[in-house]
């Protein structure tokens, strides 16, 4: 069977091991080379950033490590067992960015990554490089090859402080989102949230092929505005979503109003979607009853009660407490997509 997951970080990277093991396959590393199943993640790419000249890709490396058996399951980021030298003497430097730290092993990731990209490579090409050691049992497909950064419109943190405005209204400055996630823990109010260049940018090497030959597309229960939001903001994306012959169907990041872990109100509050699984499931809409909608079906959490017209809704436990309970809920998602599993 072909699946394809619509990914961001932490909570992409959890649902896939769930996948994993939905399917019979390990949810960490390699399964059998010859299994009937393949499992493509469409992984946002919109929080990449350049820092101190290396490239940073948080969720594909969430992705990365989780199901190749490297990340800090605590933090949900960067390998476990990480030390922190290359940080520290930054810090001695006073090296900015100070809010942002990069393990001495992910370090390596980096540097990796970043000498293949000005070698001339496509992330795509470096991504399947540096899985080649990780051995994720996934294929992870970068949204795109091309720069897409996301910037959040905020009023100015440092207005009155001399500071030079960049954005066209005065008052107000666009952060990468990297500043106003870690830095600011997106409590500075957002305008609005731009996934800058993805208007010109093309959807990477294989994407489109996978969701058009997909048995089911998955939605992760990933933040729905700055990680699938952004996949879904690459051009041709969203029209491949609608026509595929496979059932579409997400899963809902909100349970009982509030995300599970992370800010992901704050981002849904700046594009005025409320914070709940009915308007989230809205926001994403019906492939077959709305002109941009996407959803077959939506899982949402057992005992809420959700309308989202023209989709499916079934409510099962959602949340991702183990490999078991993800793998129920990601079996949930396939049999509403319409395979068997
Ligand atoms: P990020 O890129 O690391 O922020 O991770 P994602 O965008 O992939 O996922 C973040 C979202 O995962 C948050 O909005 C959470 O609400 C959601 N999430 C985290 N854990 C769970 C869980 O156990 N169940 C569900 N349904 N959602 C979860
Ligand atoms: N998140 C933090 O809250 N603080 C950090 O210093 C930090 C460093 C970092 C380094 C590499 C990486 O891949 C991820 C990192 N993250 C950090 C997590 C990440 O930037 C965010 O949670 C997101 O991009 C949202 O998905
Ligand atoms: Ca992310």
């Amino acid at each position: 069977m072909k699946v394809v997951v619509v990914a961001g970080g932490v909570g992409g990277a959890r649902f896939l091991l769930g996948v994993k093991a939905a399917l019979g396959l390990p949810p960490i590393g390699e399964g059998p080379a010859e299994s009937p199943h393949e499992i493509t993640a469409l992984v946002n790419t919109g929080d990449d950033v350049w820092m101190h000249g290396l490239r940073i890709c948080p969720d594909l490396d969430t992705c990365m490590y989780t199901l190749g058996g490297g990340i800090d399951t605590a933090r949900g980021w960067g390998h476990s067992g990480e030390t922190w030298t290359v940080k520290e003497e930054l810090a001695a430097y006073g090296a900015e960015p100070s809010w942002f730290g990069l393990g001495d092993k992910d370090i390596a990731t980096h540097l990796i990554r970043s000498r293949m990209l000005r070698a001339g490579y496509p992330l795509s090409a470096v991504t399947e490089a540096l899985c080649d050691r990780w051995r994720p049992g996934v294929r992870l497909l970068p949204m795109t090859d091309d720069r897409v950064e996301t910037h959040v419109v905020v009023d100015d943190p440092d207005a009155g402080d001399g500071a030079i405005d960049t954005d066209a209204t005065p008052g107000r400055k666009a952060l990468h989102f990297q500043e106003w996630w870690v830095r600011y823990r997106a409590e500075l109010p957002a305008h609005s949230i731009v996934p800058v260049g993805a208007d010109e940018a093309v959807a990477g090497p294989g994407v489109a092929e996978a969701i058009a030959e997909a048995d089911a597309v998955l939605l992760a229960p990933s933040n729905p505005v700055v990680s699938v939001g952004s996949v879904l903001a690459v051009p041709g994306i969203r029209e491949a979503l609608r026509k595929t012959e496979a059932g579409v169907v997400g899963i809902s990041p909100i349970i009982g109003g509030k995300p599970l872990r992370g800010m992901a109100d704050a981002c849904l509050t700046a594009i005025g979607v409320e914070t709940s699984a009915e308007a989230v499931g809205r926001h994403y809409g019906s492939r077959q009853t709305s002109d941009e909608g996407l959803l077959d079906g939506w899982l949402v959490q057992s005992g809420e009660s959700v309308d989202v017209p023209g989709v499916a809704v079934r409510a099962v436990p959602l949340l991702m407490s183990d490999v078991d309970a993800t793998a129920k809920m990601a079996k949930a998602a396939l049999e509403l997509s319409g395979v068997d599993v």
